[in-house]
């Protein structure tokens, strides 16, 4: 019997090509030369696409494979999927929850003390050989200090966790309250921003969170105020942001997402109060290979079973 036919759209790591070659029939299109004649000579033939966030998945590009069956996605976000609209072709998408949880968890507190306590500014004075002169006492700290998390799912449990451990006070915004935390709620984010002293995304992107942190909660997060984005890029009206920590309307940020990754804005390279990263909250060995075999699995239990491991809550399995 002939293996299915898959696309694959990215380099991932090698477990994952690895673990498709083994069971499928793959078409890459990261490395090729001409995407278009790849595509054309294969689109009509494909079952199931292994992608990341390279490629936008809209209606346009999904429609050149009458075939679909199944889109599996390297990573928990799936903003680059119209994941809707792959419901209304009966496509299942899938995603990669819990298994990078608790790295990216540590790596947004890792981040948030990095900001708050100036290490990266602090290491670049050592490392210039200034020692000699003291590094200046940090205004920023977190003792005392209240933590807004915005979006507490999985990931924002998670880091609501590891706060309370350094006994950080927890509040936070998402649409609904939930039942299973004492944290306190703020309806909005406006008033989650007001209340806190750290503001931590960890919420998804796409349409209806795109620029939902903008002037208005960053002023509404002041002077004192510290932002941190471990969810996606595309929450954040950069330019506002940008403006925001040159003014002083807020005290610093710590980014580990961007609008239009892989570009970072010279204006946030050239502030030193602000820590940079680059997308790395899960980035671990040990994670991404938690994450590829998932991704891989996905597709693998599907074709030999009908059933997906980890669907989007968008197409659900069974089908409703
Ligand atoms: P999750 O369990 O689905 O949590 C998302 C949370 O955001 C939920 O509590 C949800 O609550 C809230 N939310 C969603 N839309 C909202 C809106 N419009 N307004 C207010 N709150 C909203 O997902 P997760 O596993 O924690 O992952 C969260 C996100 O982290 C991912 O989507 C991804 O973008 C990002 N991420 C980044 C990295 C990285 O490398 N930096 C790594 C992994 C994940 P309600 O539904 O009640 O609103
Ligand atoms: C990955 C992520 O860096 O899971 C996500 O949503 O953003 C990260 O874990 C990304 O998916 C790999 O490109």
């Amino acid at each position: 019997m002939s293996m299915p036919e898959i696309l694959v759209t990215d380099p991932f790591i090698a477990l994952v090509h690895d673990g498709l070659r083994r069971a499928f029939t793959t078409h890459d299109i990261w490395n090729a030369d001409d995407v278009e004649t790849v595509l054309a000579s294969v689109a009509g033939n494909i079952r199931g696409i292994a992608c990341g966030h390279t490629i936008p998945f809209n209606p346009d590009f999904i429609d050149r494979f009458p075939k679909l069956e199944i889109i599996a996605n390297f990573g928990v976000g799936y903003d680059n999927i119209d994941a809707d609209y792959a419901a209304t072709r009966n496509i299942v998408v899938t995603n990669t929850p819990d298994v990078l949880t608790e790295e990216v968890a540590d790596t947004a507190i890792g981040l948030m003390i990095m900001t708050a306590r100036e290490l990266s500014a602090s290491e670049r004075w050592l490392r210039a050989g200034n020692w000699d002169d003291n590094y200046p006492l940090t205004r920023g700290t977190l003792r005392g200090k209240k933590l807004g998390i915005f979006g507490l799912g999985r990931i924002g449990k998670a880091i609501a966790q590891r706060a309370e451990a350094i006994n950080m006070e927890v509040s936070y915004h998402n649409r609904d309250p939930m039942s299973d935390v004492s944290y306190c709620y703020f309806a909005t984010l406006a008033d989650l921003a007001s209340h806190c002293d750290v503001l931590l995304c960890a919420a998804p992107g796409g349409p209806a969170t795109r620029h939902i942190i903008n002037a208005d909660i960053l002023s509404a997060l002041g002077p004192d105020g510290i932002f941190i984005n471990i969810g996606r890029g595309s929450t954040v009206d950069e330019s506002a942001l940008i403006e925001a920590l040159r003014d002083g309307t807020i005290m610093s940020a710590g980014l580990d997402v961007f609008e239009f990754e892989p570009q970072v804005p010279q204006a946030l390279i050239d502030m030193d109060h602000v820590v940079l990263l680059p997308h790395v909250a899960s980035a671990s060995q040990h994670t991404r290979d938690a994450m590829g075999q998932l991704q891989v699995d996905n597709l693998v239990q599907w074709f030999e079973r009908g059933k997906p491991v980890t669907p989007v809550a968008e197409t659900p399995w069974p089908r409703r």
